[in-house]
């Protein structure tokens, strides 16, 4: 009997994975552990961006258009909020807003994030496992030319424009996972990192307390979808982040990224040349459609990675 397949996700294009791969697999079978490093506190609200983002998708109420926050959301709450002197940029709408309220309500009582999630999942319909990386607090914070900028600020209030020249993950080495990604690791059939952003969505994941480790001494079938294709981000900065941070932004230094924890890596055929250069980083490298526009796309790309990892 094979284990637990885990799906390491953040941002809109590990939702999509997620979601593929939650058509294919059944949810004894799947666990989904999700970045909190992007988690911040709006207007006394614990907000769980990524988390919620998989929420949604997997609950089918996303918004389509935006990729995370509710479909057809209304933002009278934020109108009135701005009336009253509130800061307005972080677009919370109506709908969205419940999630935070009941989640912050749970936090108030005790529970841990991790409960609260499960909590918020069942109310939705979502069958399975949604784990944040970590009960404990870590907030990914952009160490920019101008200083330091929580992460939501340089990523909604600045749009990504301010040059980067580090990302930190404050807490994390002190963050232990969650008793459900440790479960999760220990039972692990194959590992998958979702085409999410490393730097923004992976690396607060494997910045944890030992999660690194446990990673790179896994004998389980480990694969990464590229979340660059043709040079370009799918969504989001990380093309830019790359060059900032010196990196050319291809698949290629993705793969280095992921060097010692990850056994299969897979590109889209587009980038088909840079598949022996990825090879003698010692990852074998399948080529495939890896851009997700329609439902269709994101079972054939979760069906193909299950495959590849024996499920
Ligand atoms: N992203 C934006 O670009 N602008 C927003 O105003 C915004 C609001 C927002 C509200 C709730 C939520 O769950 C997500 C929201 N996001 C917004 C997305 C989010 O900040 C980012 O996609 C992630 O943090 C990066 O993975």
């Amino acid at each position: 009997m094979k284990g637990l397949l885990v799906a390491l996700a953040g941002g809109v294009g590990g939702a999509k994975l997620a979601w593929g791969l939650a058509q294919v697999l059944p949810p004894e079978k799947l666990v989904i552990v999700v970045n909190t490093g992007d988690d911040a506190v709006f207007h006394g609200l614990h907000v769980s961006p990524d988390l919620d983002t998989v929420m949604y998708t997997l609950a089918g109420i996303v918004n389509p258009e935006a990729g995370w926050g509710v479909a057809d959301d209304t933002t009278a709450a934020l109108g009135m909020l701005g009336r009253y002197g509130a800061p307005t940029w972080f677009r919370l709408g109506d709908r969205d807003l419940a999630c935070h309220i009941r989640r912050t309500e749970l936090l108030g009582q005790g529970w841990t994030l991790s409960q609260a999630t499960r909590e918020l999942c069942l109310a939705l319909g979502v069958q399975h496992s949604i784990v944040p990386m970590s009960d404990d607090s870590v907030r990914t914070t952009i160490l920019a030319e101008e200083g330091e900028l929580p992460f939501q600020v340089y990523f909604v209030e600045r749009r990504c424009e301010p040059p980067v020249r580090e990302v930190l993950y404050v807490g994390a080495e002190k963050a232990r996972p969650s008793p459900l990604f440790e479960a999760a690791l220990n039972e692990a059939g194959a590992l998958v990192f979702c085409p999410s952003n490393p730097y923004l969505s992976i690396d607060p994941i494997l910045s944890l307390d030992r999660v690194r480790q446990r990673i790179a001494g896994l004998t389980v079938p480990r694969l990464a979808v590229s979340p660059i294709v043709g040079g370009e981000a799918l969504k989001g900065p990380l093309a830019k982040m790359m060059l900032e941070l010196g990196e050319k932004p291809s698949s290629t230094n993705i793969a280095r990224h992921y060097e010692g924890l990850c056994d299969i890596f897979i590109i889209d055929d587009v980038d088909r040349e840079e598949a022996e250069e990825i090879l003698a980083l010692g990852m074998p490298v399948e080529a495939m459609p890896i851009v997700m526009r329609s439902p269709e796309d994101k079972m054939e790309l979760a069906r193909r990675v299950c495959a590849l990892a024996g499920y």
